[in-house]
């Protein structure tokens, strides 16, 4: 039996399936890993299951990867699946154990957490703060009494292992999400990964606050009270800083929309789009709109729009946050 973890290669994944590992110390350690970087979610083409062999699936939607869910099923191997992002038709398999919601409050990192009954909160607090659920983690926190300076802790833990993730391909990350999760793993308790020298906190904390710096003179190209958009440079440090960035504009001007654009490998841009954060709805449908969109209804992209296709996307962007 071959067991394989497949999981986002962001804060939220990663957190979600530090959970599970921990709860049976010693067990399921030396999984086979399938991750990369945040934007890329279709990793279930990349596994090959067998008769009786497990898989567990985290933090990517299951309609994007419905055709090798299938497949995986098909050949008889267990799948376990955990999710906060559209789902489209359930499919029902014997085989299939599904934990998923797609509620805008929920990530896969809290899902998990009701799933062991908080055994491993701290983590699913920390996943909350990478997804930006600020309010969920906060409530979580505050469940477990946890203090204002532990609280701001594990928000920064949250914030640096969800920077990790974001970049056009693997060589833009300061560390593969298969290694950052193996460095974590060890790590019952987060305080003593951030507390420990020789963890590679400081050097995640380092590269965020170097790839920071760069973004604070930066101004919109398109605005409005309703809507904000924004064109990084060409450059790595502006693709692994994009999404933080998008989440820091969207705490910042909570009732406006905000969409963050970068340049890909094709030579188009690559889009973050976030609602307002107090009305979270609609990313996912203005996204979906195009050929390579997708995402949830607070936080959605497109991975590949034509440069040609930048005006009609502002439009549609704007329409899709004025009237909302
Ligand atoms: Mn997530």
């Amino acid at each position: 039996m071959t067991a394989i973890d497949v999981f986002n290669g962001d804060a939220d994944g990663i957190c979600a399936l530090l959970q599970l590992r921990q709860n049976k110390s010693g067990s399921g350690q030396n999984n086979q890993l399938v991750t990369g970087i945040k934007r890329d979610i279709q990793l279930l083409k990349q596994v090959s299951a067998q008769d009786g062999d497990y898989v567990t699936v985290l933090d990517i939607s299951l309609d994007k990867n419905r055709d090798d869910l299938q497949r995986i099923l098909n050949h008889g191997a267990q799948v376990f699946y955990s999710d906060h992002h559209f789902y489209g038709a359930m499919p029902e398999h014997p085989n299939l154990t599904t934990c998923i919601n797609t509620d805008s409050d929920i990530c896969t990192s809290l899902l998990i957490n009701q799933y062991l009954d908080n055994s491993h909160y701290l983590w699913a607090v920390t996943g909350a703060f990478g997804d930006n659920l600020n309010h969920s983690a906060l409530i979580l926190a505050t469940q477990h009494q946890l203090s204002s300076i532990q609280f701001e802790q594990l928000k920064q833990l949250g914030i640096l292992i969800n920077y990790n993730g974001y970049g056009a391909d693997i060589h833009d990350l300061h560390f593969h999400p298969a290694d950052l999760f193996k460095q974590l793993l060890p790590y019952n308790n987060p305080f003593n990964f951030i507390n420990d020298s020789q963890s590679v906190f400081q050097k995640l904390k380092n590269g965020y606050d170097e790839d920071n710096k760069n973004i604070s003179n930066l101004s919109s190209e398109y605005q409005t009270d309703k809507v904000a958009l924004f064109i990084l440079p060409d450059a790595p440090w502006a693709r692994r800083i994009s999404g933080i960035f998008s989440n820091e504009l969207v705490n910042r001007y909570p009732d406006r929309a905000h969409a963050v654009v970068t340049y890909n490998k094709q030579g188009g841009y690559l889009i973050s789009v976030r609602a307002p954060l107090n009305n979270k709805t609609g990313a996912d449908d203005l996204c979906r709109q195009f050929e390579t969109g997708g995402g949830r209804k607070a936080a959605a992209g497109i991975n590949h729009l034509p440069t040609e296709q930048l005006d009609m996307f502002i439009k549609q962007f704007s329409q899709q946050f004025t009237n909302n």
